[in-house]
């Protein structure tokens, strides 16, 4: 292979790194809050492929009337609830941050249509520094919390609600 097909090559095979602007974004899904009718969440991890520290600034879709970035905190009374995280979701070059039940998670406040099981819906993230990424977010009304980290075993249905 000459030098210059050696260039070419590796220019395609960057191609797709640089299309996802160094936001990999996995294993997305979305669901409706337990609590709160009018309300849903999504969860996912976020791979920050690059050398550079990011931050997901905010997540937008049509969905909702607002969406917001939410964690969980525990209140003095022991009770978790959850709060907007106002300056965004830190990004660590090179590390992957999970969104997921009980933690970090994408907050659809006010839905405009109920959320089906198998349904999907249109979100953008938009980073301070890597390019936005639209992605589709199937809803996931059976999937149930990781296990690790809340209590919760294997098999443990008491918490699961389809609405
Ligand atoms: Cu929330």
């Amino acid at each position: 292979m000459s030098l210059k097909t050696t260039i070419l090559a590796a220019a395609i095979a960057a191609l797709p790194a640089m299309a996802s602007a160094h936001m990999v974004i996995e294993d997305a899904y979305a669901r409706v809050s337990s609590n709160m009718a009018m309300s849903g969440a999504a969860f996912m991890s976020i791979f920050n492929h690059s050398d550079i520290d990011d931050r997901l600034v905010s997540a937008s879709s049509d969905i909702a009337q607002r969406v917001e970035l939410h964690t969980h905190i525990q209140d003095t009374g022991g009770v978790m609830r959850m709060v907007e995280i106002e300056d965004g979701i830190e990004l660590p070059a090179g590390e992957t941050v999970l969104l997921e039940r009980g933690g970090l998670h994408v907050m659809f406040m006010g839905l405009n249509e109920t959320l089906e099981h198998g349904d999907e819906v249109e979100v953008t993230f938009t980073f301070e520094t890597a390019d936005p990424v639209t992605m589709m977010i199937p809803v996931d009304l059976e999937r149930m919390p990781e296990h690790g980290g809340h209590g919760h075993g294997h098999g443990d249905h008491s918490g699961h609600q389809t609405n």
